[in-house]
């Protein structure tokens, strides 16, 4: 396991790379040291080819709270905070170019929810809930919110979340689709670690890209979007796992991807 102050890192046998927000006495709010960790977190999890899917998740009782309304001082430089501390933070799960899973364990408040948002996908507990918490403390969405939650969800949800701050609990999020399974607190770490198991053996370089596109696939026409399919085809279709699912299929037996 690599030490970190805030966080808790580390990679098990299938693959899949954990990182656990561990300020349980705080709800795991962010300071900015913690935010640095998770950046270079998620930094290592891309820079290690054994890993091929991450979960994040939160120590104790809640996922976390947002930022730590405690150390953010009487007078705070938040442009400074946002570009210095949340902007490495969310770029480099991005960027990852493996999929990730946020592991939902309670509540997800403010930039915790946007952490959740930033994800590819959300498991909860039946316990959770999002709560967007910007508007009730005079906040406009950060740490990509407004980015995430309207293509996730739609404006008019969006707009709703955001504007009146309403509790959205698991189930319901998961009848949104924002969340792709909602279980028992008890069995939230096995339900995630059997799905990151799964995308952990997929082939990773074409979600790299599919994942790109999605969301590339917003600020384009269908034009650009057929040249983004063609040039990102040419390359998943020189991969080595390409080659081993058409071989895969023609044997009739499972395929079993490298990932690159
Ligand atoms: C906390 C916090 C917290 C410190 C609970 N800080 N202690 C970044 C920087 C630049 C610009 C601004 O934006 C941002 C991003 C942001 O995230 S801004 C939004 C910041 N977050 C919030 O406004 C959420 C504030 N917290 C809450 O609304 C509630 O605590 C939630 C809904 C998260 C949980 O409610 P409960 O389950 O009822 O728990 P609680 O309220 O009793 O909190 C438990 C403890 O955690 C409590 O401490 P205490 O000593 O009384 O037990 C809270 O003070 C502490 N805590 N959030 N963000």
């Amino acid at each position: 396991m690599t030490e970190y102050k805030n966080i808790l890192y580390e990679v098990n046998g299938a693959g899949v790379a954990k990182v656990t927000l561990n300020r349980p006495e705080a709800l795991n709010a962010f300071t900015g040291e913690m935010l640095l960790e998770m950046a270079a977190a998620f930094r290592q999890a891309k820079a290690d080819n054994t890993v091929r899917a991450l979960i994040v998740t939160g120590a104790g009782r809640g996922f976390c709270a947002g930022q730590d309304l405690r150390a953010s001082g009487s007078n705070p430089d938040f442009e400074n905070t946002l570009k210095t501390y949340y902007r490495p933070m969310i770029t480099a799960l991005a960027g990852l170019g493996k999929p990730s899973i946020a592991m939902v364990n309670g509540v997800a408040a403010g930039a915790g929810m946007s952490l959740t948002l930033g994800c590819d996908f959300r498991v909860a507990s039946q316990n959770a809930k999002f709560v967007t918490a910007f508007s009730k403390i005079a906040l406009v969405p950060d740490c990509g919110m407004s980015y995430h939650l309207p293509r996730l969800v739609g404006l008019g949800r969006a707009q709703e979340l955001i504007s009146l701050n309403r509790d959205l609990m698991a189930d319901e999020a998961y009848n949104w689709g924002l969340v792709v399974k909602v279980a028992p607190l008890e069995e939230l770490e096995a339900t995630t670690q059997a799905i990151a198991t799964q995308l952990a053996a997929a082939p990773t370089l074409a979600f790299g890209f599919t994942r790109q596109m999605l969301h590339h696939s917003f600020a384009l026409d269908l034009d650009g979007a057929l040249e983004q399919e063609e040039d990102n085809q040419a390359i998943a279709g020189a991969s080595t796992d390409f080659f081993e699912g058409v071989s895969a299929f023609m044997e009739k037996r499972p395929a079993i991807f490298k990932g690159k």
